[in-house]
């Protein structure tokens, strides 16, 4: 219709086929792809009769994302084999190395979706970018009116960084399988592609151990009065294969020699004076220790580790090592030197954080860095670099900046502040390759973001806390570095609050953000 103006017919100016760049859900992707070309004249409308079509080896993501569109779409979206049918086609191969075993090429077209990747791992998360090109209410756990119209164009993306990470502590606090699988399902969301679970601690021992069965019988207690619990080698097995089909690999932390208060509470044999210790529902840390001498610790440690180790499909095993305030650096070195051949004879990669790194005759492992510059006593940066010709990798984990167990600001009504106040801007303005002076960029295994649980209690305690930082240090491990750009962040943050809101998490409306 020619719009008129007291009685003139004004001709108003052609509207381009393809909208502005900007106006395309392809650049507000989070985290932010490598390369993107929106093309609005090319986009797709997702309809009733749509298929998705995968070829070998991409069945499995076919279901998951016919899982993710069913209920709010309320379609069929028959997974097939081959056929003609538009819809979204997902294929492995032909996709060049330069894009390895993670990253992925997304084609949206009029007639459909072409995700293509070299490995199910690329396909999964070109499928997490797909679900952000369509609208919010596709997030929807019930149907919505719809239409789904998918943006038009091409991206091409892989990670920066092998491993992007997220932690839960499962001890101050215990959550339950389902608990964790609603994270697991959170983190997928943002590529993240490894759960390291925190399994022992002063108030909790959370992973049965056949040959120990006191760990979880007697040492199962929480922060406070709460019931805690533990998870049998069953339900351990079910998570990890869960976060297997969310392309997530676990990290079981045992966490030795220091926050082992349940161990020695439900075994008399491991205190250095032969009396178990009392159950610990506090918060303090740094009070607990094995007996480094005893022959009995050894035996514990290898049945333990033996035992998680065959639980573990995954490369790594973490053996903590941080905050061991009783034990004198001659024993904590000691004691490490009998253990790691143990921990290494499982075949697994050995993990530990960064205090782990004065033991000078650990080769080949990976440091979690959790320093905190910004303290006066940071010891964490001089050690990293003292040890980089015997690691293999530094995980990065600053304090100050991924620390998602930090409140926000002073009204913060949960959390600690002990690393300081962590706004989503800090959370997000730093980069792994230049955070510690000396360690470069090839030493860099990657990022994670810790969530100690000492204040939090549950589900909406957890994602009060990791939204909206999660995504931020999800995108410092993804993206490329050339795409940083706080500006730009805060913005495309802001998109991803209605899809929040339809999955249920209720964040935390940061004031750096305008949320809608
Ligand atoms: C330090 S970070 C700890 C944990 C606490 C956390 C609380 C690290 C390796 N150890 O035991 O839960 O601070 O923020």
């Amino acid at each position: 219709m020619v719009p008129t103006i007291g009685g003139l017919c004004v001709q108003l100016p052609r509207v381009p086929p393809a909208r502005r760049a900007e106006e395309s859900r392809m650049t507000r992707v989070i985290p932010a792809p490598v390369s993107v070309e929106p093309d609005r004249g090319a986009d797709f409308e997702l309809t009733a009769e749509a298929v998705i079509r995968v070829g070998g080896g991409a069945e499995e993501v076919g279901e998951y994302l016919a899982g993710v569109l069913r209920p709010s779409t309320g379609y069929a979206l028959p997974v097939v084999r081959g056929g003609g049918a538009a819809g979204i086609s997902l294929e492995l191969g032909d996709v060049g190395a330069e894009l390895g075993a993670e990253g992925y090429r997304l084609d949206v077209g009029t007639a459909g979706v072409d995700l293509r990747a070299n490995t199910a791992a690329g396909l999964f998360a070109g499928v997490q970018t797909l679900r952000q090109l369509l609208p919010a209410e596709v997030e929807s756990a019930t149907a919505q009116p719809g239409p789904w119209p998918v943006e038009g164009g091409r991206v091409v993306d892989y990670p920066r960084f092998a491993y992007r990470g997220a932690m839960l502590d499962v001890t101050r606090h215990f959550f339950t399988p389902e608990q964790v699988k609603r994270y697991i399902d959170q983190i997928a969301l943002y590529k993240v592609n490894h759960l390291h679970l925190h399994l022992t601690d002063d108030q909790g021992w959370r992973i049965e151990i056949e040959r120990w069965p006191r760990l979880t019988t007697h040492g199962g207690t929480e922060v406070g009065d709460g019931p805690g619990g533990s998870y049998t080698k069953a339900q351990y097995r079910d998570l990890v294969s869960y976060a297997a089909s969310r392309h997530i690999t676990v990290v079981p932390e045992i966490d030795l020699p220091g926050h082992t208060n349940a161990a020695l509470a439900a075994y008399p044999e491991l205190n250095p004076d032969g009396v178990a210790r009392e159950p610990y529902t506090g918060i303090e840390v740094g009070f607990s220790c094995l007996d480094i001498d005893s022959d009995v610790t050894y035996r514990f440690v290898e049945d333990v580790l033996t035992e998680v180790a065959e639980l573990t499909p995954g490369p790594y095993l973490h053996l903590g090592g941080d905050e061991a305030l009783q034990t004198p650096d001659a024993d904590f070195i000691r004691f490490f030197d009998r253990v790691l051949p143990i921990a290494q004879a499982t075949g697994k990669q050995v993990v530990a954080w960064h205090e782990f790194l004065k033991v000078e005759s650990a080769t080949s492992v990976v440091g979690q860095y959790w320093g905190n510059p910004a303290a006066p006593d940071n010891t964490a940066d001089a050690l990293v670099r003292s040890a980089l010709d015997r690691v293999d990798k530094i995980i990065m984990s600053p304090a100050n900046k991924s620390y998602l167990d930090m409140k926000y600001d002073e009204d913060s009504p949960l959390g600690l502040k002990w690393a300081g106040y962590v706004e989503v801007d800090a959370a997000y303005d730093w980069d792994p390759a230049d955070f510690v002076d000396g360690l470069p960029e090839a030493k860099v295994l990657g990022v994670e973001a810790p969530l100690w649980s000492e204040t939090l209690e549950n589900s909406d305690h957890i994602e009060y806390m990791a939204f909206p930082r999660l995504p931020a240090i999800a995108e410092i491990g993804w993206s490329p570095r050339s795409t940083h750009d706080w500006e730009s962040f805060r913005a495309r943050l802001a998109e991803q609050a209605p899809r929040w809101a339809h999955r249920g998490i209720g964040f935390y409306r940061s004031p750096k953000v305008d949320w809608p």
